[in-house]
């Protein structure tokens, strides 16, 4: 059965005249139609946000905010197989990173931020005044007003929450714009907020494209007055250039081509099951992956060899498989691009180590998304598999001999989002954390979260900080009150 994908705006589902398909990775086949909101449906989106904090949502206390927000959490979790279902159609992957990592993830971004917002201190200053009066000094949080939350196809649920969780518990309206690859999620969510009584036009989703369509209509909307937007380099500095009109704040998660590094002392096989799930997680769609890894010199020819095993044991197929390991990529234009860079990665000289290819995936499968986790050694740096961001599930390895050789190696790039660094030398650990310019370091781990820690990039890969109190800094205007005494 196709399933229509409308708008969610002023607590109603809303449908467009012009609607575009939405095809499985899987096979390739139609599974839905999506609304393309125009102006106008963008324009009704930000005045009911608007028209929401003035109104009840506005005058919520905290405490009752965050009540209304655990209600969200504990439905997202009992309607969990419905979100699991939904996200693993729109995206193919695999039932268990659904059930691990994307869906829980998504219920506990709004558990967190409403803890945060109702522990956090006010800040205060008693100062001194001629009179011998004295003055208080203080600095309060009120919410920034309408949010416009554009997010991109590869976690999308955690993702759109990560955003979503703090920008509500701040007091905030939001208008989401879910990625055109994956539009599932966002509407669930929107049954939720209805469902446990979050009041009309707090939370608003328009669905469309980027350029000339849905995506700048809300980052150009006068009426949006901050944007958090998770994609792509090259997106971010256009949304940029549309909230500079408006002198509107943004917050930016942005692209990544980060480094692995690979000391000889590891504990070997935590390293290759650590960079195996950083190369080929979620097909390798992962903005924190590993695309470069450098492995020191006394272990680099056994670290290919462990590295090609695990490369080779993912299995691909049906996503509701219990035993399956590996999703396809999400379209069909996604595959053609890791392709062309399989190809760049032959012409440029490398030594395909595995893959480089597609999956004999017959029967429906087919004429899916597939590609092979490929791993490629001896290209220069310069070669273009290690400059830019593929976003699929490979990586070149390069031997290295000393700490200062492979710094220099993994900062040579624009991006500075994550490492991820193997040894059991702690102190040269914290050295490379400090060497090594990226948002996020992981030493003898890869993607461990904790909610309550700043998360970003630094370089191409981003502004600001997200996590914990540092989304406060982005969901909140501080107002400074001074009183005299
Ligand atoms: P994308 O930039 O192509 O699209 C993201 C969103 O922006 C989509 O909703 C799209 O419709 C919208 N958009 C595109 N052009 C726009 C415009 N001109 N104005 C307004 N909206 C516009 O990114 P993607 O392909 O969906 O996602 C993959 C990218 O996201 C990768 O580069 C990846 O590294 C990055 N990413 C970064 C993080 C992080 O935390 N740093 C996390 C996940 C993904
Ligand atoms: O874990 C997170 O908070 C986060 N933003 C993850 C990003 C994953 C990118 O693909």
């Amino acid at each position: 059965m196709t399933k229509e994908f409308r708008h969610f705006i002023n607590g109603e589902f809303v449908s467009s005249e012009r609607t575009f398909p939405k095809y499985s990775p899987l096979n390739n086949k139609q599974i839905g139609v999506i609304h393309e909101a125009n102006k106008q449906q963008v324009d009704d989106a930000v005045k009911a946000a608007r028209a929401a904090m003035k109104g009840p949502w506005g005058k919520m206390t905290v405490e009752q905010r965050v009540a209304k927000l655990y209600a969200v959490a504990d439905e997202i979790t009992r309607r969990f197989d419905e979100f699991v279902e939904a996200e693993m159609q729109d995206t193919g992957q695999t039932l268990h990173v659904m059930e691990h990592v994307f869906i829980p993830r998504g219920a506990a971004n709004f558990k967190i931020f409403a803890d945060v917002i109702k522990n956090v201190p006010t800040e205060a200053f008693q100062m001194e005044t001629p009179d011998g009066r004295g003055a208080m000094n203080s600095a309060i949080r009120l919410p920034k007003g309408v949010i416009g939350v554009v997010c991109p196809w590869n976690a999308p649920f955690l993702l759109m929450t990560w955003k979503v969780g703090p920008a509500l518990a701040c007091g905030n309206a939001v208008i989401v714009k879910p990625s055109e690859e994956t539009p599932a999620t966002a509407l669930l969510l929107a049954e939720v907020m209805r469902d446990v009584g979050i009041p009309a036009g707090v939370y608003n989703v328009v669905h469309g494209f980027g350029p000339q369509s849905t995506g700048e209509f809300l980052t150009s909307h006068d009426g949006v007055d901050a944007i958090t937007f998770t994609g792509e380099t090259q997106t971010g500095a256009a949304i940029m250039k549309a909230a500079a009109d408006g002198i509107r704040d943004v917050s930016f998660e942005l692209g990544g081509k980060n480094a692995g590094i690979v000391f000889a002392d590891c504990d070997f096989d935590k390293a290759i099951e650590g960079i195996g799930r950083a190369s080929f997680l979620n097909t390798g769609q992962v903005c924190l992956g590993t695309e470069r890894v450098y492995v020191e010199r006394p272990i680099f020819k056994k670290f290919v060899q462990a590295l090609k095993e695990k490369a080779e044991s993912f299995v691909a197929g049906d996503p509701t498989d219990p035993k399956t390991t590996m999703g396809p990529l999400i379209s069909k234009e996604h595959q053609a691009k890791v392709l062309s860079y399989y190809e760049k990665a032959k012409k440029e000289g490398a030594t395909i180590v595995t893959g480089g290819g597609v999956p004999d995936m017959s029967g429906d499968y087919a004429d899916g998304a597939w590609v092979q986790p490929t791993i490629w050694i001896d290209l220069p740096e310069s070669a273009s598999v290690i400059q830019d961001e593929i976003f699929g599930p490979c990586c070149h390895i390069r031997p290295f001999d000393t700490e200062d050789e492979v710094i220099e190696l993994a900062n040579a790039t624009e991006y500075g989002l994550s490492t991820t660094i193997w040894t059991q030398d702690l102190a040269r650990a914290y050295r490379m954390a400090q060497g090594v310019d990226v948002g996020i370091t992981w030493i003898n781990s890869w993607f461990l979260r904790d909610l309550r820690t700043p998360f970003g990039g630094s370089k191409k890969s981003g502004i600001g900080r997200e996590g914990g109190v540092h989304s406060l800094e982005f969901y909140t205007e501080l107002r400074n009150v001074c009183i005299k005494l």
